[in-house]
């Protein structure tokens, strides 16, 4: 018997709403859903493929734990035993900070990395929390804690009505986008066009989105913050500066015209290899335009000023009137957000209140550099005890991170791991425990994540489409297990995680003066949640105290969760509308325009003035059908031009003496890989390219078709020194390398 069941598609930051066919529970197709509020039919061949990443026979069904130095199958309890038996020794024995959490990406994309890992993290009280964002997107938390006083007042392009979008280390025509969850983007770029207005794009690489563009800047890779910095400058020069709106919400704008001054377009043209009449063109363009948003993502974020480039990527949005307003760059209000407060001076942001204990890199947000993970590990200070056991869910640094043969060393000499993860691969393989979700399908789906950075306001939520078979355990309740058995309650019921959690919001919601529930009885709240489990009833909760809920019956037509269920394709909540000065959370209640820290890393950028890199640099790239180092092992989702290969101009391979499919040997500071070049006209001379996530040949790993064709792990040639100070977050871009033909050329 063949169905069709509604999820929303959890593969990348676009969010599209799929149709899937199911047939005796297995998915065997999935198209757009052409109702989706949002999504509106659009898809793209990962989400095509997403019953193939489904059912992919690799994905385990079954606990491991292991016994004599082997990962065996084991029941769910054994393994809850294991957990409680590896942890909490560790813990009493060791304090706190001797577990570390790590946390990957796919955690924004499922319930439960939204819902259980801040509750761990509260229980264990661990200092040692690492994350992807120390790999992606830290620098801009760093830069909109600081400005606006909330890491997670990210302001997001408005694609749809914009008339100008300057996009800067972003292809999103790969990527789908990021920061920025618009399903259909490259539709989004093309409409852009057609109604008049202008892309210009930044990147090394001419890349699909920079074909696309009006214009393409071949920048010097890691030069952003440099080029952005005197564009900045030429709009005070040529008294081009208009806050408009914003004028009433902003301080510090002189400071930033004195902290600019010495970026002239000439001082910066050599060093970013772009000439000062571009530089000038781009401000005066910038300036120009109705409306227009300045947007910057992994190419400006993964660089040792990644920092500095975000914060210049919204100073120039300021200085032009452009943020918060329609057109511009605003901040989404998504259904799960807090009720807002009313406006006026918040705590601001702090950062660096702890160290890591062996670089003594400050923190960002609670957590520590990624890049860091294994000399906490491996290396012994008199400064508390190295890291003795780890928590690691939905994470691959070992392909991901910087250095990762040192860090799967470290991994293997751990005390105690517990890995939620779907796959044995090159991390998990170092797991006493390892405790496999179940695959997408028989998840329910809710964007909290992506709803606060989406192009529009909208919420939709999708139960899973699939049953769970009896033996599996829902990956909510493996982490609400989790949590329990890291804090000494194994074997309490795991919804009373979720009923702690309803407690503690609730409770706290009641003496809110601006709550809708403020002065109701709590219990009389919690006793009115609906859903068919604890985390259906917390995301009632959210929905019902959210900006748009119900607020347990103050608002007649508000939002809980029994009216999106009955909205299976969402409900559009509107366009993104200007909210300023309401989400500002800085001591001033202004926008900080140049606050302290900034100012205090900008003699760094001036001294990069007159830098030169005078051999190679490595970039990355993202190809359409792969996502980071999980999906390799899904056959539809490989081959063609989704492979490991260098990426080289030409010119540099001629003055080389590289040969288009042959052999090289790349060569960084943490070490070396070879994999075969690729000529292309597609990448400025002076730049190479290779993808991250492959690498997949390590033994004991269970990954089948990826380990068909490997590839190698480009971070291989990172040795994890290189931060972006301010959020540390790791260098991949504009990575010095040297390169060695290892084929004779026949
Ligand atoms: N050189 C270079 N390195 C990079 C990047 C780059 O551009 N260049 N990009 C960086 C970026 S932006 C990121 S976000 C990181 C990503 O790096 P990671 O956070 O390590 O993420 P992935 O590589 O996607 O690995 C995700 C893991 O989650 C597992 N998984 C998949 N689905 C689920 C699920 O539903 N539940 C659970 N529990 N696990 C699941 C997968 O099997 C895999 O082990 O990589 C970074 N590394
Ligand atoms: N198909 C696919 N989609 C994905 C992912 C995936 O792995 N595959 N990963 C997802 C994740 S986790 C993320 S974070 C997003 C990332 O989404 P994007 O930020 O759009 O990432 P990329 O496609 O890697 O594009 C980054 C671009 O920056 C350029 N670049 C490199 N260095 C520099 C520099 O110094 N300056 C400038 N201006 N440009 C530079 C690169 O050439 C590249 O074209 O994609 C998400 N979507
Ligand atoms: S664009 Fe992203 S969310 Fe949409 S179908 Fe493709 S992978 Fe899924
Ligand atoms: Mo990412």
């Amino acid at each position: 018997m063949s169905r069709t069941a509604l999820r929303i598609c959890p593969l990348c930051e676009a969010t599209c709403g799929l149709t899937l066919t199911v047939e005796d529970d297995r998915v065997t197709g999935a198209r757009g859903d052409r109702d989706d509020v949002f999504s509106r039919g659009f898809i793209c061949p990962k989400g095509a493929s997403f019953g193939a990443a489904d059912s992919d026979p690799d994905r385990l069904r079954t606990p491991m734990v292991r016994r004599g130095g082997e990962l065996r199958e084991a029941t769910w309890d054994e393994a809850f035993d294991a957990v409680a038996a590896g942890l909490r020794p560790v813990v009493e024995r060791y304090g706190p900070h001797a577990v570390g959490v790590v946390l990957g990406n796919p955690n924004v994309h499922t319930v439960a990395g939204a819902l259980y890992p801040t509750v761990l993290l509260a229980g264990l009280r661990t200092r040692s929390l690492f994350t992807a964002s120390t790999l992606d997107q830290m620098p801009k938390h760093v830069s909109s804690g600081l400005l606006y006083g909330d890491a997670n007042a990210v302001p997001v392009p408005d694609l749809d009505r914009t008339d100008h979008l300057l996009l800067i280390g972003a292809n999103p025509l790969e990527s789908n986008g990021s920061l920025c969850t618009a399903p259909d983007f490259p539709g989004k770029l093309k409409a852009l066009r057609a109604r008049g207005g202008t892309l210009t794009v930044i990147d090394p690489r001419r890349t699909r989105t920079a074909r696309l563009a009006d214009r393409h800047v071949a920048a010097r890779p890691g030069t952003d913050a440099l080029l952005l910095a005197a564009m900045t400058h030429v709009l005070f020069e040529e008294d081009l500066v208009d806050l408009g709106h914003l004028a009433p919400y902003v301080q510090g704008v002189d400071d930033v015209a004195a902290a600019v001054r010495d970026f002239t377009p000439e001082a910066a043209a050599g060093a970013c290899d772009v000439g000062a009449d571009t530089i000038r063109t781009l401000a005066r363009e910038l300036a120009a335009a109705p409306t227009a948003a300045v947007y910057g993502r992994i190419g400006s974020c993964t660089v040792p000023h990644g920092t500095l480039a975000s914060w210049l990527v919204d100073v120039l949005n300021v200085l032009t009137g452009n943020l918060d307003r329609p057109g511009g760059a605003l901040f989404p209000l998504s259904a799960t957000d807090r009720t807002p407060r009313p406006a006026g001076p918040g705590r601001g942001f702090a950062l660096g209140r702890w160290n890591s204990r062996v670089s003594r890199h400050p923190e960002a947000k609670g957590e520590l550099p990624i890049s860091a993970l294994a000399e906490e590990i491996d290396t012994a200070t008199d400064d508390g005890s190295p890291i003795r056991a780890v928590i690691a869910v939905a994470a691959n640094p070992v392909l991901s991170a910087p250095d990762g043969d040192r860090l799967d060393k470290a991994l293997g000499s751990l005390d105690f791991m517990v890995v939620v993860d779907p796959y044995l691969n090159e991390t998990s393989r170092h797991a006493h425990v390892l405790l496999p979700p179940p695959p997408p399908s028989r998840a329910p789906h809710f964007d909290f994540a992506f709803n606060t950075l989406a192009v529009r306001n909208q919420v939709r939520y999708t139960r899973a489409a699939v049953p769970l078979e009896p033996d599996r355990m829902a990956e909510t309740e493996i982490l609400a297990r989790l949590v329990l058995a890291a804090t000494g309650m194994h074997g309490a019921d795991p919804e009373a995680v979720d009923a702690m959690v309803v407690d503690q919001t609730l409770g706290k919601a009641v003496t809110e003066a601006h709550s809708p529930v403020h002065g109701r009885d709590p219990r009389e709240l919690a006793g009115l949640l609906t859903g068919d489990n604890g985390p259906e009833r917390r995301l009632d909760m959210m929905l019902r105290l959210g900006p748009y809920g119900d607020g347990f019956g103050a608002r007649t037509d508000g939002l809980s969760l029994e009216r999106l269920l009955a909205h299976p394709h969402g409900i559009d909540l509107g366009p993104l509308r200007s909210r300023l000065p309401q989400p500002l959370k800085t001591a001033s209640g202004k926008v900080e325009l140049l606050p302290r820290p900034i100012a205090d890393d900008l003699p760094r950028l001036k001294r990069a003035l007159g830098e030169r890199a005078d051999g190679l640099v490595l970039v990355g790239r993202r190809h359409l059908r792969s996502n980071n180092s999980w999906l390799h092992n899904v056959p539809a989702l490989t081959g063609g031009s989704n492979r490991c290969t260098l990426h080289i101009h030409p010119s540099d391979a001629e003055r080389l003496g590289l040969v288009d499919g042959a052999r090289v040997r790349v060569k960084g500071a943490g070490g070396a890989v070879v994999a075969p070049v690729e000529f292309t006209e597609g990448i400025r001379p002076g730049v190479v390219s290779l993808p991250h996530g492959w690498g997949h040949d390590r033994p004991g790993t269970r990954m089948s078709h990826a380990s068909l064709d490997p590839g190698v792990n480009v971070n291989q040639l990172l040795d994890g020194s290189l931060l972006d100070p301010l959020s540390g977050n790791a260098v991949l871009n504009g990575v010095p390398v040297e390169l060695a033909p290892l084929d004779t050329p026949s």
